[in-house]
């Protein structure tokens, strides 16, 4: 795989993507990073990237030619490495919220898979660049950040991380317990006692079975608790149902102590 992005902070792109697993997976080969700086392709003496919009307001608005021009070189870079009809994402706060489902589909393929990312700064970039440049338009949430690459980040960390050979094997052990829809269950290390608070007795019990079925129940328990649109987008197998019951009961218990 090949990812490409298009920002005004190139280094601040490239430096933070050398670390952890998107930097192990870098010197392994297992993708390649193109960083454009839309500053480098334009002419004018003050190198003018961005101006006032039409119509007033606050803000600048960044000039469409410039970006146009990186987005160009890089889709360029990435066919003459053989990357076919690469696709190109708009970093926006306007876009569609990344999901599982959409980062999965964006690291399906074989390694001739290209990906330009354009990660914008100050309020926005020209609309009249969508028709030419923009596949489409992705946002990493209901907040607000200041520009499109720490977004781009994300993207590149969670498409990498699906893509084979990125993750090693615990790792990618690990990362089921997302794709199949419930958050995680708590994790415990030493000592066995922390602050007056000790370990859960399964988990010491060496009952293989029983930590099991204690982990479902966990996180069965805190989706309800934490994330309830999971669970209605998720079927329950027969003990999936037991378990999440005899934790609604055991809560109920509790509060019943609780409240005297
Ligand atoms: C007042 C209008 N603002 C939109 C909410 C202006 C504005 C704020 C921040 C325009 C761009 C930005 C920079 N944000 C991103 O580039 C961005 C982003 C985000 O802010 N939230 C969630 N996902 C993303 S993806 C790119």
């Amino acid at each position: 795989m090949r990812i490409d992005v298009v920002t005004l902070f190139p280094e601040m792109v490239g430096h933070a993507a050398r670390f952890g697993v998107t930097g192990r997976a870098l010197q392994r080969g297992l993708w390649r990073l193109g960083v454009w700086n839309p500053r480098d392709f334009v002419t004018d003496r003050h190198r003018t990237i961005d101006d006032r919009p039409y119509g007033g307001g606050p803000g600048m608005v960044m000039l469409a030619e410039p970006l146009a021009s990186a987005v160009a070189a890089a889709r360029s870079a990435q066919r003459s490495e053989g990357c076919t009809a690469p696709r190109t994402l708009y970093l926006s706060p306007a876009g569609t919220p990344l999901s599982h489902r959409r980062v999965a589909e964006l690291a399906a393929g074989g390694d001739a898979t290209g990906l330009v990312l354009l990660a914008g700064r100050y309020e926005g970039i020209d609309q009249r660049l969508f028709e030419c440049c923009v596949d489409e338009e992705v946002a990493i949430g209901d907040f607000v950040v200041s520009g499109g690459e720490l977004p781009a980040l994300m993207l590149i960390d969670a498409v990498l991380r699906l893509r084979p050979g990125v993750l090693n094997d615990a790792e990618s052990a690990l990362q089921d317990s997302f794709v199949a829809g419930l958050l995680d269950c708590p994790h415990y290390t030493r000592p066995e006692e922390y602050e007056g608070k000790r370990v859960p007795e399964v988990l010491l019990s060496g009952h293989h079975e029983a930590i099991r079925a204690w982990r479902l129940q966990q996180a069965l328990g805190r989706t309800l608790e934490r994330r309830p649109d999971l669970l209605r987008d998720r079927a329950l197998s027969k003990e999936e149902q037991e378990l999440l019951a005899a934790y609604r009961r055991d809560i109920v218990r509790v509060l019943d102590i609780a409240g005297g």
